[in-house]
């Protein structure tokens, strides 16, 4: 039942060549979201998967750069905030898109798509665009202590983490142009602030003013987004082995993010982000500090003390783990990043609990499935009562079902 309904969520969002990830508040592509409906769909159309990564990078910048969103011309500007008008930016194949990245989880995807549907056609298509996307990261967003920086909190994906707050309160605002459109949908207080979005625009717009080039005052590296960058490298190894190729640099590369990870930004327990600016490390509670346990060279005793803090402050005991811990100030169980669970996130962590951990992994697993089957697909959970949150048909909690189910 649940399967058929997951599959029915897909087929409702997919838009010819890509899948919205919901019909409503958010009815373009955006660049995380297709790499896990690629996992999901993986499952039951692997042609689609297939379809949809490739339509994702068909909008990448000569840079290597895959934008977080590329937008469909026949959905009105006024149907989503920030649209093309506001980026004022097209790919070389025309697309509008925005200008900013997200976490780099889509060559996990391809290579799932491939475990579900041997394809090595696709993969030598797909593998020199997952490289680009790479070298576009280590190229222009690396720091000295060898890892890589996001510049805009959409980047991370977990827009309105407790994480950024001390980073973006030295946003200056300036003239505000936000015409939010995500209230039309959801109530206010599932989503971020007027503030959270005045800052978001105004980030955005400085670095639209710099030709997409130069961060402005927010500049962090982020644990998840790091790992991801990691995870892909590992992934890139297997792919360039089935397309003939030397595996060996991405193993290196690999390695080298994870030292790197290990040496700045792990402290008690947990990985934190690090502010650019400062050169501080932004100590809080936020989940992407498990998602490096994705990471297959993390030291052991790294991970059996990630384990131990998932257990004890994010609720891994019980299935459900928090996009923040509950017991810190800033936890608000309903409020978007602030503390939902979301299924895309306890996936991340699933993964990395698989292997080393299938006694935890089993249960987490069991937790996503009872918080769809109690609430449906919707965008988040409450991790205490698992009422459902945002937007409802949400297409990455149909499709990582799907994966988890498998
Ligand atoms: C801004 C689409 C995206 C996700 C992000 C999530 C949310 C956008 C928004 O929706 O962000 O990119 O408008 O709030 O935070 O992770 O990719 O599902």
């Amino acid at each position: 039942m649940i399967l058929r309904e997951a599959v029915r969520v897909l087929v409702a969002n997919w838009d010819g060549s890509y899948t919205v990830p919901s019909r409503r508040l958010y009815p373009h592509q955006w660049s995380w979201d297709s790499a896990f409906i690629a996992i999901g769909n993986a499952q039951w159309s692997p042609r689609r998967a297939r379809a949809e990564l490739l339509t994702l990078f068909g909008a990448q910048w000569r840079d290597g750069r895959v934008p977080h969103i590329v937008f469909n011309p026949t959905v009105p500007d006024r149907a989503y905030f920030p649209g093309p008008e506001f980026w004022e930016v097209r790919a070389p194949s025309g697309a509008a898109t925005s200008g900013i990245v997200q976490p780099p989880v889509h060559a996990l995807a391809a290579w799932r798509v491939h475990l579900a549907e041997p394809d090595p056609a696709f993969l030598r298509r797909i593998y020199p665009r997952l490289v680009a996307q790479q070298e576009f990261l280590r190229g222009a967003r690396r720091s000295a202590e060898g890892l890589i920086s996001i510049v805009h909190p959409w980047e991370s994906g977990m827009d309105n983490s407790p994480a950024w707050d001390a980073p973006l309160a030295a946003v200056d605002v300036g003239a505000s142009d936000v015409r939010r459109r995500d209230l039309a949908h959801i109530s206010a207080d599932e989503r971020p602030t007027d503030r959270d979005y005045a800052r978001y625009a105004a980030l955005a717009r400085a670095y639209r003013d710099t030709g997409y080039r130069r961060a402005g005052a927010f500049c962090v590296e982020d644990p998840l987004f790091n790992a991801a960058y990691g995870v892909a490298e590992h992934t890139l190894a297997k792919i360039a082995k089935v397309c003939g190729l030397d595996p060996e640099p991405h193993r290196s590369e690999a390695a080298a993010i994870t030292e790197a990870m290990v040496e700045h930004l792990y402290d008690d327990g947990l990985f934190h982000a690090r502010d650019v600016r400062t050169g501080c490390l932004l100590r809080s509670n936020s989940a992407a500090g498990l998602v490096p346990l994705m990471l297959p060279g993390l030291p052991r005793d790294l991970v059996n003390e990630l384990v131990g803090t998932a257990l004890d402050r994010f609720g891994l005991k019980d299935g459900v783990v928090s996009s923040f811990a509950p017991a810190a100030p800033e936890f608000d169980p309903v409020r978007y990043w602030r503390g939902p669970s979301w299924i895309n996130l306890s996936w991340l962590i699933w993964q990395g609990l698989r292997r080393r951990r299938p006694d935890l992994a089993g249960p987490l697993a069991e937790g996503m499935i009872r918080a769809i089957a109690a609430s449906g697909f919707r965008e988040y959970f409450d991790p205490f009562t698992l009422q459902g949150h945002g937007c409802h048909d949400f297409s990455w909690s149909a499709a990582l079902i799907l994966d988890v189910v498998a």
